[in-house]
């Protein structure tokens, strides 16, 4: 099958010219015609199977590693793709679908490819380029697929590109190959080839809307004349650093001198915690709000929400982090932590189009039993679950609360002297639903 030609964005799904390539009677009242559709991944990542390993620092590749790999017992590591179909008319009949991801070298590794626990393909070795797998029998029409790419052999380690690779024209690829009715309308979403049980709606359990002239004390803290080691700043409830007003939270982050308890520091930020007020467990956790870490002078600035356990325990849900600097800024991080050791998973995603600070964006965290679900925009951008992260169960299985914090500094670089103050992380609403 030829490669497309075409860059394809994630999510992005391009109809390419259809071809007349099946004999069809001149009479007929509806032709069929064949036609060709290349889905970019809606989300990827590194499957590890040892226990509690968080290695997902290369976010340009995915790696495969079969047993043995690297004389760790357990070293087996797959590379799991998901596409979204979404693009097929409603009257195709997918005649082939093939997974494509691209490899800088040739390797004599045999590889499998699987979707819901069904070998798919196989294949006998790894060429330099583009290499295929025959996925037809996974793929029934629009909905989600997830494939996971598993090395048979070769005691090392396979790079493949992933979505967030540089190039756009060596990122995985699904390319459907189906025959509609070329005078039918286009179809809505059909369910999932591996489907899942009827789930009921999401309801609103709780939403601040900010709508007041003061932060709701019912639900958040916001700490206060103190400091925490990441952070360059003093941690302040003042109210010239956080306060409710226009429909707005802002949390404002100031460059000046300050002590907070025993520490003398050069800014002031702050830092808003539902803990012992508002907790959760399960739900989908969207802010949305307007980052001052835009292209220039936003170097040292960090806002987030995220949420962390009520036991103090292990696990943390980072809903986005938005590190600012003209190497950050264009791209939100969505992570998951077991510990501080680190033992953590994330993900980078760029924005589609602009940044955080062209205005307010969402940023969306679903979390189900056994699933973590990342959107930015109302875009699919990140899943985690039981496959992913053998952890999963131990940590994302009790209650966590709410925090918004605008951190200063910290281990992705301080402030420079172009950074911008006083730099506002503004939030239109932090809004909770449950099923
Ligand atoms: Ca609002």
């Amino acid at each position: 099958m030829r490669r497309s030609g075409r860059a394809v964005a994630v999510v992005a799904v391009v109809a390419l010219a259809a071809a007349p390539a099946i004999a069809v009677p001149l009479l007929a009242s509806a032709a069929l015609e064949e036609a060709r559709l290349v889905v970019g991944p809606s989300a990827d990542g590194t499957v590890s199977r040892v226990a509690q390993d968080g290695d997902t620092s290369a976010a340009s590749t995915l790696t495969t590693c079969p047993a043995l790999c690297e004389g760790n017992p357990q070293g087996e590591r797959d590379a799991a793709v998901t596409f979204q179909i979404n693009g097929l008319p409603r009257t195709a009949g997918v005649v082939e679908a093939r997974l494509r991801l691209y490899s800088w070298q040739a390797f004599d590794a045999a590889t499998t490819v699987h979707a819901g626990g069904q070998e798919l393909d196989r294949a006998a070795g790894v060429t330099a380029g583009y290499n295929e797998w025959d996925v037809s029998r996974a793929v029934a029409g629009n909905g989600t697929y997830t494939f996971t790419v598993r090395q048979a052999d070769y005691g090392s380690r396979i790079y493949w590109a992933s979505a967030e690779n540089k190039s756009p024209a060596i990122r995985p690829e699904l390319v459907l190959s189906y025959k509609s009715d070329s005078a039918a309308p286009p179809s809505s979403p059909s369910p999932s080839a591996m489907p899942s049980p009827p789930v009921p709606a999401w309801r609103l359990a709780w939403a601040d809307e900010f709508d007041g002239t003061a932060l709701d004390a019912g639900a958040w803290v916001a700490k206060d004349n103190t400091s925490v080691d990441y952070d360059r700043a003093c941690l302040t409830a003042a109210p010239d650093t956080v306060f409710v007003g226009g429909g707005m939270l802002t949390l404002r982050a100031q460059r000046r001198p300050a002590t907070c308890g025993a520490e003398a520091r050069g800014y002031t930020s702050a830092y808003l915690t539902t803990e012992g007020r508002k907790s959760f467990q399960y739900g989908r956790f969207e802010v949305r709000a307007k980052s001052p870490t835009g292209p220039e002078g936003s170097t040292g600035l960090w806002p987030a929400f995220w949420l962390r356990p009520d036991d103090g325990g292990h696990g943390e849900i980072d809903v986005v982090e938005l590190p600012g600097g003209a190497q950050y800024h264009q791209a939100a991080t969505q992570s998951i932590f077991y510990d501080y050791t680190p033992v953590k998973q994330d993900n980078r995603s760029p924005f589609p189009v602009g940044h955080a600070a062209d205005g307010f964006h969402t940023y969306t965290t679903e979390w189900e039993p056994g699933v973590l679900r990342w959107y930015i925009d109302g875009v699919p951008v990140w899943q985690r679950d039981r496959t992913t992260t053998p952890w999963f169960d131990e940590v994302f299985t009790k209650p966590y609360h709410l925090r918004l914090n605008f951190q200063v500094g910290g281990w992705l670089g301080d402030p420079d002297a172009a950074t911008r103050f006083p730099a506002d992380f503004q939030v239109d609403y932090v809004r909770v639903w449950q099923r």
